[in-house]
């Protein structure tokens, strides 16, 4: 199945909205691999942001990453990229539409409640920097096949 990060970022914990953001993923039907609170160090940001550190707006970005810690997350389903990167929305949460996590819980471009990473392969990259071997678990949910149809589970799950 397929995987793929979120952070849920300073800015969300500090609002007291990380139950709400994660309890979207879990009724959505996707199953949590992974879950951790870090800091980031500046390394990992300058890593994670490398298309963005030489934007004027990165300082600011970078301060809002480090205001406290974040949450990140793997989340596992059939087009799990795809699919959570629709329930999180546009960058610019003003423009997120209703029903998104970025358009119900935020104002901001910066500020906007949660990363999530952009395509399969930068998913790979992305879990790699922020799970260690053995932080990321594979186990069997009873509710699976309620889940998925037949064909689904063919194609996704490999039975
Ligand atoms: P994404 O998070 O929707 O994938 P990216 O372009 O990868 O968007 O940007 C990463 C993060 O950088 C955004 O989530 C946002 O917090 C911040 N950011 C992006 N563009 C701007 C901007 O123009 N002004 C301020 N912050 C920005
Ligand atoms: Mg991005």
């Amino acid at each position: 199945m397929e995987r793929t990060l979120i952070l849920i970022k300073p800015n969300a914990i500090q609002r007291g909205i990380m139950g709400d953001i994660i309890t979207r993923f879990e009724r959505k039907g996707l199953r949590i691999a992974g879950l951790k609170m870090m800091f980031l160090t500046d390394e990992i940001l300058a890593e994670h942001y490398a298309h963005l550190v030489q934007r004027p707006f990165y300082p600011y970005l970078k301060a809002s990453m480090q205001a406290g810690p974040v949450v990140a997350c793997c989340l596992e389903g059939a087009e799990a990229v795809e699919t959570v990167r629709q329930m999180v929305g546009v960058t610019n949460s003003r423009k997120a539409l209703p029903g998104t996590i970025r358009g119900d819980f935020s104002m901001s471009g910066e500020q906007n409640v949660v990363h999530a990473s952009d395509s399969v392969e930068n998913a790979a990259i992305e879990l790699n920097r922020f799970f260690k071997e053995g932080e990321l678990f594979d186990y069997d949910c009873a509710v699976t096949r309620f889940e998925y149809g037949g064909e689904e589970t063919i194609k996704f799950l490999n039975k």
